[in-house]
């Protein structure tokens, strides 16, 4: 059956509450019991899910992609590329915020149910990173490259180089010089890294994540966003993670990878991405990024179950799905701004 006969036909069994045979309590590839719950009735498929509010438009565009018959990783893409490429959004490729010294410098990570991972990290003007990325994935034998290696890697690919430095953003990083203190306003800048996680119609996962990362960071800065394991980690057998947020705290963690064994474990998505913030709460209570310190996550398993869950107020997620078109929720959290 071709792919876009299968969106439809998932599509529509989806809405009657029926999809095609799934078992889940299983043995995964490792041996090890995966404990969630063997429910046929339940995989919702397709279903997308992305942070933020420019996860609307990014969705959308994935949607169409797979409604098209196109694999998750060309929709992942092709969603993403949408923030990337908006200089409104000032926390994702062109426009993003740039480092101290006015460099925009972008994180990018992609990875399929096959566990196939590309990803990019301190990479200067090239306006998608997703894309040089899912490069990464398909042409090369490794899963990441960096700075220089990632643009001559790029170039090599045909990516155009260009000032990804708008005038508004090069302003307001003026503005910023005036004092030159580091304090990431996360939620309050503006919108913030796009994650995305997806489940096709067949039922696969794949998952990516761009960002220019914390804005007035170090020259050099790498976030959790491209790390695979910490900004996005997905096992098509459980589940898929990923994280937005101050991503030193999500590499001390390894978030995103904690949050997908938690739901092996049984878990549900909720409660896993509850656990993994309570925990970092916990290693972060006396440190000193806990001042400003944001984090949130989105997960969704292997049935179509999906949640989002942040530290602080504020956090909200993007979920398109056959039964409620694209719509916006605002993720639970531990506590608001003021505690
Ligand atoms: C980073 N996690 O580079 C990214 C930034 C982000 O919400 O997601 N901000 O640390």
């Amino acid at each position: 059956m071709s792919n876009r006969r299968k969106f439809i036909k998932n599509a529509t069994l989806g809405s009657m509450g029926l999809s095609t045979a799934y078992g889940f309590a299983h043995k995964n590839t490792s041996g090890i019991e995966t404990k969630i719950e063997s429910d046929s009735a339940a995989v919702k498929k397709p279903l997308i899910i992305s942070t933020w509010n420019h996860g609307l438009p990014a969705n959308e565009m994935a949607w169409n992609y797979l409604k098209e018959g196109k694999s998750g990783l060309d929709a992942i893409e092709a969603g993403v590329r949408i923030p990337e490429g908006d200089p409104q959004v000032r926390s994702v490729g062109y426009g993003g915020y740039p480092d101290r010294e006015g460099k925009v410098t972008l994180d990018a990570c992609i990875m399929d149910h096959k566990s196939n991972c590309g990803s990019v990290s301190f990479l200067q003007g090239i306006k998608h990173p997703i894309s040089v990325a899912k490069k990464v994935l398909q042409d090369t034998p490794h899963v990441m490259l960096s700075g220089q290696g990632a643009l001559q890697f790029a170039k090599s690919k045909g990516f155009v180089v260009e000032n990804l430095l708008t005038p508004e953003s090069e302003s307001d990083w003026k503005k910023w010089l005036e004092e030159s203190k580091y304090k990431p306003v996360i939620n309050i800048e503006n919108h913030d890294t796009i994650s995305m996680l997806l489940i096709d119609a067949d039922g696969n996962i794949s998952g990516g994540c761009t960002t220019s990362g914390a804005a007035w960071k170090m020259h050099g800065r790498v976030g959790d966003s491209p790390i695979i394991g910490a900004g996005l980690f997905l096992d098509n057998e459980v589940g898929a993670a990923a994280a937005t947020g101050l991503g030193e705290a999500v590499i001390r963690t390894a978030g995103s990878a904690m949050v997908v064994e938690l739901m092996r474990q049984g878990k549900s998505p909720a409660e896993a991405c509850k656990e993994i913030v309570e925990r970092i709460y916990l290693k972060h209570k006396d440190h000193k990024d806990m001042e400003y310190l944001q984090v949130g996550f989105i997960a969704v398993n292997k049935k179509g179950e999906y949640a989002g869950y942040s530290l602080r107020s504020g956090f909200n997620y993007a979920v398109y799905d056959n039964e409620d078109g694209n719509r916006m929720h605002d993720a639970d959290f531990k506590m608001s701004w003021k505690n």
